[in-house]
C-alpha cells in the first residue's frame, strides 16, 4: 500500500518537472524582472575611487523597489546610509548584500563604514 502511494506521487511529481520544464522557454516575456528571486537594482562597489566607488552612482529607484550591493572589489566594504536608513553590514570581496528594500522616498547619501571616502547616493522615487 505505502510502496503504491510512493509510486503515484513519484509519476505525478515526473509529470510536474516535465511540464516545468516545457513552460522553462516561453515564461520570462517581462523584461523588467528576469529574476524574481533577486534584488530590483544591483549596485556594484567597484573600489576605493570617491565618488567614483560606487556604479551606476547616483542610482534611482522606486518606492518599494529592492536594492543589493555587489562587492567587486578585492577588499571588504559596505554601504552604509549616512543616516542610517539603511547598511548592507560588510561585505567581504565579491559577496552581495541580502536584498534592501526602499520603503521611502527621499534622496539618500551614503558611504563605506570602512573607507569614509567612498561615497554614493540613492534617490528613492514615489
Ligand atoms: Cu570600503
Amino acid at each position: 500500500m505505502n510502496s503504491r502511494m510512493t509510486l503515484t506521487i513519484g509519476g505525478l511529481l515526473l509529470v510536474a518537472a516535465t511540464l516545468g520544464g516545457c513552460g522553462g522557454s516561453n515564461g520570462y516575456m517581462s523584461p523588467a524582472s528576469p529574476t524574481p528571486a533577486a534584488s530590483d537594482v544591483v549596485i556594484t562597489i567597484v573600489g576605493m575611487n570617491g565618488s567614483l566607488s560606487f556604479s551606476p552612482n547616483p542610482a534611482t529607484v522606486k518606492v518599494g523597489q529592492t536594492v543589493a550591493w555587489k562587492n567587486a572589489d578585492s577588499l571588504s566594504h559596505t554601504s552604509t546610509a549616512d543616516a542610517g536608513a539603511f547598511n548592507t553590514g560588510t561585505l567581504a570581496a565579491g559577496a552581495t548584500s541580502s536584498p534592501i528594500t526602499m520603503a521611502t522616498a527621499g534622496t539618500f547619501p551614503y558611504h563605506c563604514a570602512i573607507h569614509s571616502s567612498m561615497t554614493g547616493t540613492l534617490t528613492v522615487t514615489q
